[in-house]
């Protein structure tokens, strides 16, 4: 890890939000590669958070600071990963499952969509499987994208494919599902069409199933 990603990485755990603004910038000015500033300095910064909250050394107050630090780095990541003047290859509607109010990973998986051309229309968090259906019916986009961090919350993934069928929408759309705890067997288990670990293997599978890649 250099010296500027090393502090990136630091900032964010001390939820620095400022360091971590200047950080990345001096980092892009310097040439760093940003997808490098975001895998090797941001993410793993926010999975020592959450060791740190395991353990008992961090409560929610710095969780929420150090996301907070996260996201004012993404601010300035955003251009650089999200191509602009893309045409659209496909739709997507994304949110955070009813419940849940993690958005960091889902805000990152919409922008490396929104890079590999798709516009995206985010629902936010604490989405009920009633908004999912009625932005379906609205914006009738290819794909659907879930997000969720809990263990607890991962079953609205299901209330929401079993809402799509119920609505009659559910041959529509594709189900695109991810999150820390969900895996791929869960996806099968609840119907979901693809389960994605990361934003840029959501961006992939979403383009191969449209047979663009
Ligand atoms: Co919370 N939290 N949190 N938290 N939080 C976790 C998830 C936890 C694992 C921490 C821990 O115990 N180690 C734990 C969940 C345990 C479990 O369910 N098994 C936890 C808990 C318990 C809680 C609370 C219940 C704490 C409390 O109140 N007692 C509470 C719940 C609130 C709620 O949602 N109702 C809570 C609250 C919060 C904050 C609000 C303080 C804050 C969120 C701020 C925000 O998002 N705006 C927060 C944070 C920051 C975390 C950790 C530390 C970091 C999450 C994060 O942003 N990671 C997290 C620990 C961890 O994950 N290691 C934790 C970085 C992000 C880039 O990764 O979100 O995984 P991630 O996204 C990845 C992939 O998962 C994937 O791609 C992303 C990019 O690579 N992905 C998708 C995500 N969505 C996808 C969708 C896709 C495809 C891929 O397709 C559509």
């Amino acid at each position: 890890m250099n010296d500027s990603i090393k502090k990136i990485h630091a900032s964010i755990i001390s939820g620095d939000q400022k360091t971590v603004t200047e950080q990345v910038q001096a980092a892009l000015t310097a040439g760093i590669d940003p997808s490098t500033i975001l895998n090797e300095g941001m993410i793993a910064a926010m999975a020592e958070v959450g060791q740190l909250f395991e353990c008992g050394e961090y409560y929610v107050p710095e969780m929420l600071i150090a996301a907070r630090a996260m996201k004012a780095g993404l601010v300035l990541l955003r251009p650089k990963l999200a191509a602009a003047n893309v045409q659209a290859v496909g739709k997507v509607v994304i949110g955070t499952v009813q419940g849940d109010l993690h958005d960091i990973g889902k805000n990152l998986v919409a922008m490396m969509l929104e890079g590999a051309g798709f516009e995206v229309i985010d629902l936010g968090t604490d989405v009920p499987s009633s908004k999912f259906v009625e932005a379906v019916k609205t914006h009738q986009p290819q794909f659907i994208g879930l997000s969720a961090l809990l263990t607890t919350t991962m079953p609205n993934m299901k209330t929401t494919v079993d809402a799509l069928r119920d609505a009659g929408v559910r041959a529509a759309v594709k189900v695109v599902i991810g999150g820390a705890p969900v895996t791929e067997r869960y996806a099968r288990e609840i119907g979901a069409d693809i389960y994605s670990p990361d934003g840029a293997s959501a961006a992939r599978r979403a383009k191969e199933a449209l047979g663009l890649a």
